[in-house]
């Protein structure tokens, strides 16, 4: 068992600021009782406890508030991806089977065919008695993220409180966090890369500093000014901070000390630029299933292993199995699915199989050389070519479809597709795949071709259209 982690933190140092959002501040004490206040309310409306509830939210205190709400009642939050359209949210809520849907207001026009309450709703309820829940069983499901995979259908990933109290505890004896220092959260609160600052901070009374989306002025501000200790970035986000600070000609404030870099590849250029800013770039190899990072390249180490994401954190263990994928060990590793993909198992004798490619030399530094079949990382947001795929050969006109990554100067990869098609042009094809999928996932670029490169078995060869570009 664990304490419940927000009451604990509030015992034990419920003076301290725990939540900042420009000039307002709550301690972890008031966001105890605004939780509590919250979980009376949301009962009041009829959520149940130790029930599923997703939720569908912008980066607001508000958020934060109404996850820490749900964890005070025992329920599992199903995070909601933003960006996502109608179909692709429907998809999700159906398949988690939640009870409830609790957005934001500037949501409010989605989702209207679910159970649904809005915060403002919540927010004027009066609340019931409650009670809260004291113990977290280790083995709890804290959140549950939606991680595209292979077939097209994105499979719903449980996140246990003992995979983030673990990826907290090796994270910190790696990087170090403290209850002086305050993390600049600008990824967004549904990804494991937001969700586990909220996770850190309430295991080592950290603040949280949140900003309701990427930008690179108000980061430049904020590390120059030395508010902030930490930043978690995407290499396209840490090269948007990198121009910001050239323009500036100002000077990072040696408070600020890691810079927590992952979701994809980081140029090694950028680190070497980051470096001559002051700044100490940690390139990582985390994700959903893992509850954020399982390498991390120490402070001393970046300079000498460029491109290398680090050594296995103190808790895990990573190695390379058949045909050089990536397998890793440790109590961080996701418990199992949901949903449509409930049965499938996710490790392999106490490893995960990860899909993804790597080296590990001599001395233990890992070197992701490759991603997960086909995965296509677009700006941080993952991309599956079969979930673009099956939409195209959805559309009447299309007979096959093929789909890869390019290079972007933007974005650092997009999707192109290869289509098989009776007469239609590149535009309806735009238009059909906007209103079904999250526009970063729509294809850049469009090619008509005769035929699909194949194997002999029928098999699309992803690696064979890169090369047709
Ligand atoms: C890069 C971001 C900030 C871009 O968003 P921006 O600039 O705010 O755009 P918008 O104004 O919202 O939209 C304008 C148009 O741009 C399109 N668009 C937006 N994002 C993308 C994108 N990524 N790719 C392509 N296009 C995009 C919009 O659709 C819109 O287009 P139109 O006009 O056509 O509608 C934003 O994308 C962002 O925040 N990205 C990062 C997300 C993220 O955090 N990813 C990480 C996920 N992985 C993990 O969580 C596992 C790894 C991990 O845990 C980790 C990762 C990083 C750091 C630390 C860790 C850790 O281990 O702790
Ligand atoms: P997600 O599905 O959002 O959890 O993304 C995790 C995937 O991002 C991993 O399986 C990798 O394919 C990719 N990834 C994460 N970190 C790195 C890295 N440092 N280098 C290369 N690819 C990475
Ligand atoms: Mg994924
Ligand atoms: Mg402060
Ligand atoms: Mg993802």
């Amino acid at each position: 068992m664990y304490p419940n982690w927000l009451m604990k933190r509030a015992q034990l140092t419920g003076e301290r600021v725990g939540l900042s959002w420009a000039s307002e501040e709550w301690t972890f004490a008031e966001l105890d009782v605004i939780a509590r206040d919250l979980a009376g309310r949301l009962v009041r409306l009829g959520v149940q406890r130790d029930s599923r509830v997703a939720l569908l939210s912008k980066s607001h205190p508000d958020f934060v508030f109404m996850m820490h709400a749900c964890l005070h009642l025992g329920c599992e939050m199903v995070m909601l991806n933003e960006r996502l359209t109608e179909q692709e949210l429907i998809y999700q809520v159906q398949d988690c089977e939640a009870d409830t849907v609790l957005t934001d207001d500037a949501n409010a026009e989605r989702l209207n065919t679910v159970n649904k309450l809005l915060f403002s709703t919540i927010k004027e309820a009066v609340p019931a008695e409650v009670e809260i829940q004291r113990e977290w069983p280790v083995d709890r499901v804290v959140s549950i993220m939606y991680t595209s995979g292979t077939t097209g259908f994105p499979k719903g990933v449980k996140q246990t409180a003992e995979n983030h109290f673990s990826s907290a505890i090796a994270s910190s004896l790696n990087i170090g966090l403290g209850a002086r220092d305050s993390w600049l959260c600008m990824v967004p609160l549904f990804h494991i890369s937001g969700f586990s600052i909220l996770m850190r901070s309430l295991i080592y009374g950290a603040e949280v500093r949140l900003y309701p989306k990427f930008d690179a002025a108000n980061a430049s501000d904020e590390l120059i000014q030395g508010n902030v200790t930490h930043m978690s970035v995407v290499g396209v986000t840490l090269a948007r901070i990198l121009d910001e600070l050239d323009n500036r000609q100002m000077a990072v404030s040696p408070n600020f000390r890691v810079m927590l870099a992952g979701g994809g590849p980081v140029a090694v250029s950028h680190i070497e630029r980051a470096a001559a800013h002051g700044i100490n770039v940690l390139q990582t190899y985390g994700m959903t299933e893992t509850a954020s990072q399982t390498t991390t390249l120490s402070p001393e180490d970046a300079a000498d292993r460029p491109g290398s994401a680090g050594k296995p954190l103190f808790l895990y263990d990573v190695k390379i199995g058949a045909e050089d994928e990536i397998l890793i060990k440790g109590p961080h590793v996701t418990a199992g699915y949901i949903g449509r993909f409930a049965d499938v198992q996710p490790t392999e004798d106490g490893y995960l199989k990860t899909g993804d490619i790597g080296r590990i030399d001599a001395e233990g530094f890992l070197y992701v050389l490759d991603r997960r079949s086909d995965l296509i990382v677009s700006g941080g947001e993952n991309i599956y070519p079969a979930e673009i795929e099956n939409v195209l050969t959805g559309h009447p006109a299309v007979l096959e479809a093929g789909v890869c990554g390019i290079r972007d100067g933007k974005w650092g990869e997009v999707p192109a597709a290869f289509v098989v098609a009776d007469t239609i042009s590149a535009e309806e094809l735009d238009a059909y795949c906007r209103e079904r999928l999250a526009s970063y996932k729509v294809p850049k670029r469009y090619s008509f071709v005769r035929e699909l490169p194949r194997n002999a078995s029928n098999k699309l060869l992803r690696r064979e259209l890169k090369t047709w570009n």
